[in-house]
């Protein structure tokens, strides 16, 4: 046992930096590698990591004090021969130097006439960031330095800030989206004309987002809500002004399902510390038992606990399952999380229905069959998903609020055709989407699907492959089932589930024939879409799929 110091490693331009979170203390045992101290700049925040694994034995800083490269953070004590003196901090440099080289460089490529283009200025060692919070929308009115979005490395996050003032024209990033310096991010329509050049520092402001865990490449990989890999906000209010937290903090309230937003920080400038997290949850469940407790003792009047998003209900059941048996634990994947999180949210907010049909695809099943034999040799097969995507444009064109999202109290009606499907691969499951889909013909989408779905159990798909879905389809037609409710992939209002189709006696009106029966399972968001409309999309769709020649109408 020795013990060592911990200093703060080469941070890059970040000096005399506060202290802003201790996340160790005494008596800590911590990883190589861990983070120890939060320090934030007025701009932009980082977690300092320690350079060994060991126990802390005395912290040398306190909240507040500014520190700078070599600053002495805590003393260690580490196991044998790790005790001599740290080389080269372990983890000093994913850390530090993407957001200390950040703050400088003005983003700026004027354009004529009051048009602005802002871009992402010298981000320093950040390359390849991901989105993961746009901080404004479309007609919002921006002053300069004023965040426009969050990007995040693997240890640090930073907003970007706007060089100019003006209303914004055009998003041009996604979350998820990748960016590096230079890469557009919005187009402002400058306040009076006035395309003046940037300040001289359109600094980033202070970091926000959680860390690597979830976010970055999982973003990469969108899952079911392939849009929102980090879901922050509700449609239509977009935060102008974010929960200060450190990464660190924005894990765990994730972790626990917290929302920040409704978390009051006791820390330093009103930021969110751990404690205020856990007193979120422990005031939630406190609130929720009481509640229980209240419906025993008074089932016909049980009060809604104030506040309590889910009065009433029970803790997650926690089972020593090795009591029982033998078990084995996995982490669950990283498309997994997401596509969890995303689910989650979609059932817990969306009031979901789902309505139930058939469609007769005997005759375009016999199609399908005799295209792919006189098509053998183009390589290309073509799948009955590919009808249904044409179908479900047609049946869009047809009922435009099922081509809508909602956004605050308005709905958003799109005038394009971007259809997602549902890819079950190794790791979980991703919503690719073809694009422009209403003006590709059924053999160019059957090729593009078979491509889409290649990447996805490959685990190639770019944030690109599936953004923008207008609606999607899951079909498990492949496997088998009867019907099912699939989670709408929010921000879309509406998915068709296709089960596998099955020979069924039909009455013809003289005789039962058999027809070849595809089963339809239609989930709408009822905020929406009313049941009747539902009804009528399914019939509509189903009629397409029963007689092909309507789609020409
Ligand atoms: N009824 C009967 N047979 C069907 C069918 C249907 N509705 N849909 C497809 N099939 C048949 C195909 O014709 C094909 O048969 P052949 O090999 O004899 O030609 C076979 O099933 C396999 O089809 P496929 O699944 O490879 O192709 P697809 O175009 O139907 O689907 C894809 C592609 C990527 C959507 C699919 O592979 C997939 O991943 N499905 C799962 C989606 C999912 O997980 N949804 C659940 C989301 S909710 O958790």
């Amino acid at each position: 046992m020795a013990l060592i110091e911990v200093k703060v490693p080469d941070i890059g331009d970040f000096k005399d930096v506060a202290i802003i979170e201790l996340l160790v203390k005494p008596g800590d045992s911590v990883k190589a590698e861990q983070s120890l101290i939060t320090v934030e700049s007025d701009k932009a925040s980082m977690e300092i990591p320690s350079s060994h694994a060991g126990v802390v034995k005395e912290l040398k800083v306190a909240l507040g004090d500014k520190v700078s490269e070599g600053s002495l953070v805590l003393m260690l004590e580490v196991a044998g021969e790790a005790a001599a003196p740290a080389p080269a901090p372990v983890a000093a440099a994913p850390v530090a130097a993407p957001v200390a080289a950040a703050p400088v460089a003005a983003p700026v490529a004027a354009a004529p006439a009051g048009r602005i283009e802002v871009l992402v200025p010298d981000i320093g060692d950040f390359k390849d960031v991901a989105v993961i919070e746009l901080l404004v929308k479309v007609g919002d009115t921006v002053k300069v330095e004023q965040s426009l979005i969050t990007v995040e490395s693997d240890k640090a996050s930073m907003e970007i800030p706007s060089s100019h003032a003006g209303v914004v024209k055009e998003l041009k990033v996604a979350l998820g989206d990748k960016v590096n310096i230079g890469t557009l991010i919005v187009v402002l329509e400058g306040a009076g004309g006035a395309a003046a050049p940037a300040p001289a520092a359109a600094v980033p402001a202070p970091a926000t987002a959680p860390p690597a865990a979830a976010a970055p490449a999982a973003a990469a990989v969108a899952p079911v809500a392939a849009a929102a890999a980090v879901p922050a906000h509700n449609p239509g209010t977009p935060a102008p002004g974010l929960p200060h937290a450190s990464p660190s903090i924005r894990k765990l309230a994730r972790e626990l399902g917290v929302p920040l937003a409704e978390v009051s920080g006791s820390g330093l400038k009103g930021r969110i510390t751990q404690d205020d997290v856990q007193n979120f949850v422990k005031s939630v469940m406190a609130g929720a038992v009481q509640t229980a407790a209240q419906k025993a003792k008074a089932p016909a009047a049980a009060p809604a606990a104030a506040g309590g998003a889910f009065p009433g209900l029970l803790p997650w059941p926690q089972v020593d399952f090795a009591k029982f048996g033998p078990v084995e634990r996995k982490d669950l994947s990283r498309i997994k999380k997401i596509s969890g999180a995303n689910l989650h949210r979609n059932w817990v907010v969306i009031p979901h229905v789902t309505n139930h049909d058939d469609a007769d695809i005997t005759d375009l099943e016999a199609f399908r069959v005799q295209l792919n034999k006189e098509n053998e040799k183009s390589g290309v097969k073509v799948t009955m998903l590919a009808f249904m995507i044409k179908a479900a444009v047609a049946a869009l064109k047809k009922f435009p609020e099922f081509n809508s999202s909602l956004d605050g109290d308005q709905l958003v009606y799109k005038n394009y055709f971007h259809i997602g499907f549902a890819a079950d691969t190794p790791n979980g499951l991703v919503v690719p989407v073809i694009k422009d889909a209403d003006k590709k013909g059924i053999f160019q989408i059957s090729q593009e699907m078979s491509e889409l779905a290649k990447k996805a159990r490959d685990g190639k798909l770019g944030p690109a492959d599936m953004s923008g879905g207008c609606f999607s389809i899951s079909s498990l037609g492949g496997i088998g089932g009867r019907y099912f409710t699939p989670i709408i992939n929010a921000p879309e209002v509406a998915i068709m589930g296709v089960c596998k189709s099955s020979i069924e006696p039909k009455w013809d009106g003289k005789q039962f024939a058999p027809r070849l029966m595809l089963p339809l399972s239609l989930s709408w968001d009822h905020r929406v879409i009313d049941g009747a409309a539902a009804a009528r999309f399914n019939v509509y769709f189903a009629s397409l799929l029963s007689d092909f020649r309507r789609i020409a109408l």
